[in-house]
Parts: structure tokens; sequence; C-alpha cells
């Protein structure tokens, strides 16, 4: 008898309702929930392939510990622990806690438990040393409000927009900016009238649908976003009200925007004037919006000011939620909020944390350096790593594979944990087999947690939703969810975690005795929330709780704090940009001639496992290049070719894109096989971390390297 349940598709942070059909455990057939609200329904092709994800025939279903000779063999999971645990203690006891890291990536997205336990284990043995991924995602987010300070309202929410600029960044694929059903919120949004401006060097699936797409050289984010701020300050776009009560500085970023002409910055970006001039007088016209940068602004160099500079056009333009408006994302699995319509002072984005031993990079407001990880383990002397906890997939993900690899094979403790035998765990000492999808309880903690650190994520309307695990792991599996590692490491240690929420400084002791379950884990997350915890549960297909709609509150009248439109490290940086020789800068030459850049692919995330490659498309990731580039380069679709930086060279499947600027590579990172391994870049694509380097023009405050705007050369093979 088969039944069908709702639960959340977590392959990606959209966290889409989905309904299972279980057929004795087994999961059958997965689709959108259409009794869940916001989401109408929606699910990706990758959703609708999770029955292939639970059935992977190459499925970790036990934990592996590396052989002398390099081969893995299964060990028991807790023999495995306890062998972990007594290596742990010798490595802390000889080389102290600061040798011990950890490291979280996308996985946590699946399993929400994980950050609040590893993190706990690391607090305990006194270590500093946790990174994640986020500083090697859009960390320039929360370094560029640091800067600039916050308007505590918060943002103005879509639905209320006269225009919306998105630059470098793709929700239609990405669920960036739209993480629930984003095709339909995207047509719903220009059906009211929003006017769309994207900045994408390639007509993207957003940009199809916006009302002025300017196609930009890559890497030219922060010349445009100045020639904007210009422009807008020239025409008389200033709401000088708002900036005299909120900001100080105007005067000062006046003049350091002069040399950013609309001729000039057309010349240097590659945009029509006309264009550029369309754009700043939509934004200088409208009375409420919003401007968000995506991974093409964060990868490519320049993402600090770039983001920065829009947080800049923002206060000049009052575009921050007003008094009485609904708050964007009101917190239901979060602690309660109470917004003003006020400004908050910038406060330091580094200079309270860790430092690290390379680069001269620390700790800074989006966390610890991850670029800065490899090198701390490579780097010998008092601190280095030498244990490292691994929930990613760093081996795809991870800047300058050769480098990573390296680092990962010299760790004298290295642990993850996985549903296969990916290139990352191919480089471990210990792999912990892991629980997926449907095995592992729902919290959408995560969407809105998301929402903290960057204004892409989070829920339109206070949504919330807290499932069970559907099926138990297959039988005879010896599997667990990633938390646990850790909790007991720390039994075997002796140690007493506490794990408590992230948002309370309240002591929250785990009990050491008996192993609690996810969903104690879970509730532990939502200590505080504005909404119980037990009122989600109330809600098999989650629920929109109206109650916990917020609303701006105008501000305190005794406020004084200020927004800051002249940092002195950005008026910098921008002296700085418009003195540089641009050609220099964009490094491309003859031997170098077109510029590499990131693009997600819908049905691809990250690096994480592709069920159902094959039909979904998956099996390698395309370098795609506009059909007069392949003409020049001689290539025809379907070919291989070699790209080639200046730090490294790939094979790759070459397709046409019309819709890509000339003189542009665009390509998805997450694909190839472990470096040892035979390249086979028609079943397992190739890895674009062969091409970037970890200190190649690296943001100085969290230390992400170039990613995007590389130049590269293209060969036929
Ligand atoms: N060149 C280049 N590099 C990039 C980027 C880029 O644009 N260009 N983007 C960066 C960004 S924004 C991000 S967020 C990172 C993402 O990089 P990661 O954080 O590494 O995320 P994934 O690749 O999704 O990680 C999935 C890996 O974790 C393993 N895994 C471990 N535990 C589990 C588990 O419990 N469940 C599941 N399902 N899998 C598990 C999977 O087998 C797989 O190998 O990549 C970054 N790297
Ligand atoms: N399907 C799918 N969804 C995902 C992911 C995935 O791998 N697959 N990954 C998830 C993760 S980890 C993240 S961080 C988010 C990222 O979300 P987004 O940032 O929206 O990611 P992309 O869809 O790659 O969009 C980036 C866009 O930037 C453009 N671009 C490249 N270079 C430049 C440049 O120099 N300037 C400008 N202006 N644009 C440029 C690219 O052409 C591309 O259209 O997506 C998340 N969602
Ligand atoms: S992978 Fe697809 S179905 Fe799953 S959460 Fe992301 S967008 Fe939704
Ligand atoms: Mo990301």
């Amino acid at each position: 008898m088969s039944e069908v349940r709702p639960s959340t598709c977590r392959i990606c942070s959209a966290y889409c309702p989905v309904l299972v059909t279980l057929d004795q455990g087994k999961v059958l057939k997965v689709e959108g929930n259409p009794k869940a609200p916001l989401y109408d329904g929606y699910t990706c092709p990758k959703g609708r392939a999770l029955p292939a994800f639970h059935n992977n025939p190459d499925r970790l279903l036990h934990s592996m510990k590396r052989q002398p000779d390099g081969s893995y063999l299964p060990i028991a999971t807790d023999l495995a622990i306890a062998e972990i645990a007594e290596r742990l203690k010798e490595i802390v006891a000889q080389h102290g806690p600061r040798s011990v890291a950890g490291f979280l990536g996308n996985p946590g997205v699946e399993q929400v438990a994980t950050a609040p336990v590893m993190m706990s284990l690391l607090r305990a043995l006194g270590s500093p040393m946790f990174f994640s991924m986020a500083t090697l995602d859009q960390p320039n987010t929360k370094v560029a409000d640091a800067l600039h300070g916050v308007w505590e309202g918060g943002r103005m929410r879509p639905e209320t927009l006269d225009v919306m600029l998105i630059a470098g960044g793709n929700p239609v694929i990405s669920k960036q900016y739209f993480g629930q059903n984003p095709g339909m919120r995207l047509k719903e949004l220009v059906r009211r009238g929003t006017q769309l401006i994207v900045i994408d060097p390639r007509r993207s699936e957003t940009a199809r649908r916006a009302a002025l797409h300017l196609q930009p050289i890559p890497g030219e984010d922060a010349v445009i976003a100045a020639g904007l701020v210009h422009l807008v300050i020239a025409s008389g776009g200033v709401d000088s009200q708002f900036v005299e009560q909120n900001a100080t500085g105007l005067a000062e970023l006046t003049r350091a925007v002069e040399r950013f002409t609309p001729d000039y910055v057309a010349a240097r970006a590659g945009v029509p004037e006309a264009d550029l001039r369309k754009a700043a007088a939509i934004i200088a016209r409208a009375k409420r919006g919003n401007i968000g940068t995506g991974t093409g602004v964060s990868m490519t160099g320049r993402g600090t000011l770039t983001t920065y500079l829009y947080n800049c056009l923002q206060t000049l333009r009052g575009f921050w939620a007003q008094d009485g408006d609904e708050m964007l994302c009101s917190p239901v699995l979060l602690p309660p909020a109470s917004p003003r319509a006020q400004p908050r002072s910038p406060f330091p984005a580094t200079g309270f944390g860790e430092k690290m031993r390379v680069r001269g990079l620390e700790q800074s407001v989006a966390g610890m350096p991850a670029a800065a990880l490899v090198d701390e383990i490579l780097t010998p002397g008092e601190g280095q790593i030498r244990a490292l906890f691994m929930h990613a997939g760093v081996m795809r993900t991870m800047p300058d594979e050769a480098r990573t690899h390296r680092a990962m094979r010299s760790l004298d403790l290295l642990v993850t944990h996985d549903v296969e035998m990916s290139p990352t765990a191919q480089t471990a000492d210990y792999v912990i087999a892991s629980k997926i999808a449907f095995e592992i309880p729902v919290l959408s903690f995560l969407v809105e947690l998301n929402s903290v650190f960057h204004q892409g994520y989070g829920y339109s309307d206070p949504f919330g939703s807290a499932q069970p695990a559907l099926v138990e792991p297959p039988a005879g599996s010896d599997v667990v969810d990633a938390w646990r590692v850790y909790y007991r490491i720390a039994r075997e240690l002796g140690i007493q975690l506490d794990c408590g929420s992230m948002f309370s400084s309240e002591p929250s002791p785990i009990d050491m005795v008996n192993e609690p379950s996810t969903e104690d884990i879970h509730a532990f997350i939502a200590a505080g929330s504005a909404i119980p915890l037990e009122r989600l549960a109330q809600y098999p297909d989650g629920h929109v709780f109206d109650e916990a709609r917020v609303h701006v509150a105008p501000r305190d009248t005794a406020c004084t704090e200020r927004l800051d439109l002249a940092n002195a490290d950005m008026i910098a940086e921008l002296a700085e940009l418009a003195a540089e020789n641009a050609a220099l800068s964009r490094g491309t030459n003859f031997e170098y001639p077109l510029l590499l850049v990131p693009k997600r692919m819908q049905n691809a995330t990250n690096g994480i496992y592709r069920a159902e490659a094959e039909r979904l498309k998956v099996r390698t990731n395309p370098a795609f290049l506009h059909p007069s580039d392949m003409a020049a380069f001689r290539l025809v679709p379907g070919a291989m070719a070699r790209l080639s930086s200046r730090h490294g060279s790939i094979e790759v499947v070459v397709e046409a894109d019309r819709d890509l600027r000339p003189g542009v590579v665009a390509i998805a990172h997450g694909f190839g096989r472990h470096p040892g391994a035979t390249p086979d870049t028609r079943s397992f694509g190739a890895n674009v971390n062969r091409l970037t380097a970890l200190d190649d023009d690296f943001d100085r405050y969290s230390g992400i390297p170039r990613m995007g705007a590389i130049p590269v050369s293209l060969t036929p093979v």
C-alpha cells in the first residue's frame, strides 16, 4: 500500500515543499506540494529526481577508513568515531586546540543540525577555527553592510517596488532573491509594473524578463555602480531630505565618483551610454526600489566595493523600508524582531577576531576566511591546522584544486561526512556515511537564517515548516546524521557540549548521556523563536503565520546614527579603480583572449550528487560560448577543447549560447573527478577550480579570490 506524505526538498536553499509517494519505506515519487502556501506547487527537476537520490547505487551505506595503500575499507561508524576521538586527543595534546578546524559547506542546507553541534565541539575544545563556505560565496554583502551601516527597517518588499536592479544574479535558475517559485514571482513583479534592470554579460533567464538589460564586459561591476551613483547625483536624483537625516559623506562620494562619467563607464564596461543613462533615470524617478548583487559580482573582483556603492545608491534614493511597511522577512523561527525606520551606523568589518597566519587575513563580519584554510593547513608553525572536520565538497568547490588536494592529504586527520565516495571523500582518513533527504527531519530555519547573511534569502511571507523524517535508511546500512559525529566524539572525549540557539547567550547544555534526537537539536536551534516550534508541527504542509507579520516602527526620536556614504577604504579604492589601466587589470591579451565567468545550471546544485544525470543532462558542465567565438576558434557544439588560465587547464565540452556576450566563456563549477583519476569530461565534467587560485586578486576583508572574469584561452582538442 503506497502513501503520500508531505516533506521538503533540501537540495538547495529554496526548500520547496513536496509530496512524497512511499511504498513500504521506499521513495517512489516526488512532486510539488500544491497545498503548501507560497510555492504554488513549484519544484525543479532535481527535486523531482529525489527518488533516484535515495536509490543511488553508489550510495555510501557504511563509513570508510583509508588504508595505508590509499584504498578504503568499510568500518563500523561507532568504531570510526572512537578511533577519531583517540587521534583527536593526541593532536590537541601535541599541537593545541587551534590545530583542530571545522569546515561547513552546502550540505549544511540539508542537515541544519550540523552547524550548532560542530561549532559547539570546536568551542568546547577551545578552537576558534570554524570556517564556512559563506566567505567563498558572497561575503561582500556582509562586509559592505558593516562599512555603510544598515537600515534597521530592512529593505522594501518586492511587491511594492518601482524598480529592482539585479547585478550578477540569475534568480530564475538560482532562486536567490526569489526563493519561492522564482519564475512566477518575477512574472508577478513585472506585471505589477516594477521596472526590472539586470546587469549580466549573458542575456540570462532573468534578463529576458527585464525592462532593461545591460550586458557588460565581466568584472566591471564596480565601474558601472560608480557610474550609476554619479548619474543619479548629477541628475538631481538624491533624496536630500532622507540623506540629510540619515547619512554622512555625500560631498566626498560625489567627488569620488566624478571621474566615472557615462562615456568613460560605457567605454570601459562595454555598454551603450544610452542604456546607462536610462538605468540611472529609472532609478532616479523611482520612489521605491531595491538593488541586489549575486555571485557574478562577488566572484569577479571588487565585490565589496560594488555592493558598497549599491548600498550608497539605495541610501541616496531613500530605498529603505519606511515607517509602516511590512518587514521583508518577518521572523518565524528566528527570534522576534522590532525593526525601526532608522539607520544603524557602520560597525567594524574586521579587527575583532582570530588572525590568520596567511595573506594578512583575519576573521570578519562575514566569518573566518575560508580562502585561508588551505594555506593554514600547509603553512608550518605554531597554530598549524592538523585535524579537519569537513562537511563540504571542497575538492570541487575550493579554488586551486591541486593546492587544496595537497592540503587535505597533508593533514594528520581528515574526517568527512558524505553520501558517496565523492572526490572530497577520496582525500579523507575517515568518511562517515550520511543520512540523506527524507531520512532527515525538516526545519525551515535555514531559509530564514540565510536572510541574516544575504538579502536574497528568507521567506516572502512568514512561512514555517517542521516535518518528520519519512523513511528509515536502507536495511543493513550504518549511516548517521552529521551532527551525531560531533556529539559522539565529544562523548568519547568526556566533553560537555553546549548547543544553544545561536541567537541567545544562555548556555544550553546537551544531554551527553541519553543521545538526543535530531528533533531535539532542532528544538535547541529554534529556542526563543517568534513562533513556537510546537505551532509549526501542527501544519504538515507548512503554514504562513499571519500573526507573525511585523511592521516597521517609526524612528526613535533620540536616534543619531548615520549611514556612511564615504567609507575611507572604499573612497580610496574608487580612486584606485579610476586610476588603473583597465586593460591591464582585466588581464586579457593575445594569449588569454577570453574571460571566464561563473554560471549556475538549473539541474545541478554545486557539486552535490546528481541523480538522473543523463536524463537531466548534467553529466558534464559545458563551456558556453557565443556562436561567433565558436566560429573564430573553429569549434562546433559538442566538441572538446582545452580551456587554460594562468593557473591551470582543463578539457571541456563546448556549447553555443547566443545569449552570451562575445568574448565570454560561461561554465558551472562543482564538476570533475578526483585529481588522481583519469579525467573523463564527458562523463564527469571538468573542475573549474583548476583554473582558479586562492591568492588571485583576493578581497582584503574576506579573502575571497577571483573566481570569475578570469582571462582564459581556448584551443580545440
Ligand atoms: N569556481 C567556482 N567555485 C565555486 C563557486 C563558483 O561560482 N565558482 N561557488 C562557490 C559557492 S557560492 C559555494 S556555496 C560552494 C559550494 O560548495 P560546497 O559547500 O562544497 O557545496 P556542494 O558542492 O554542494 O557540497 C556537496 C558535497 O558534499 C558532499 N556531502 C557531504 N556530506 C553530505 C550530506 O550530508 N549530504 C549531502 N547531500 N552531501 C554531502 C557531497 O557528496 C558533495 O561532494 O562552491 C563555491 N565554489
Ligand atoms: N540551480 C542551481 N541553483 C543554485 C545553485 C546551483 O548550483 N544550481 N547554487 C546556489 C548557490 S551556492 C548560490 S551562492 C546561489 C547564487 O545565485 P546567483 O548569484 O544568482 O548565481 P547564478 O545563477 O550563477 O547567477 C550569476 C549570474 O552572474 C552573471 N555574471 C558572471 N560574471 C559576471 C560579471 O562579471 N558581472 C555581472 N554583472 N554578472 C556576471 C552570470 O552570467 C550569471 O547569470 O545560487 C544557489 N542556487
Ligand atoms: S533543488 Fe529544486 S526542488 Fe529542490 S529546493 Fe531547490 S529549487 Fe526546490
Ligand atoms: Mo553559494
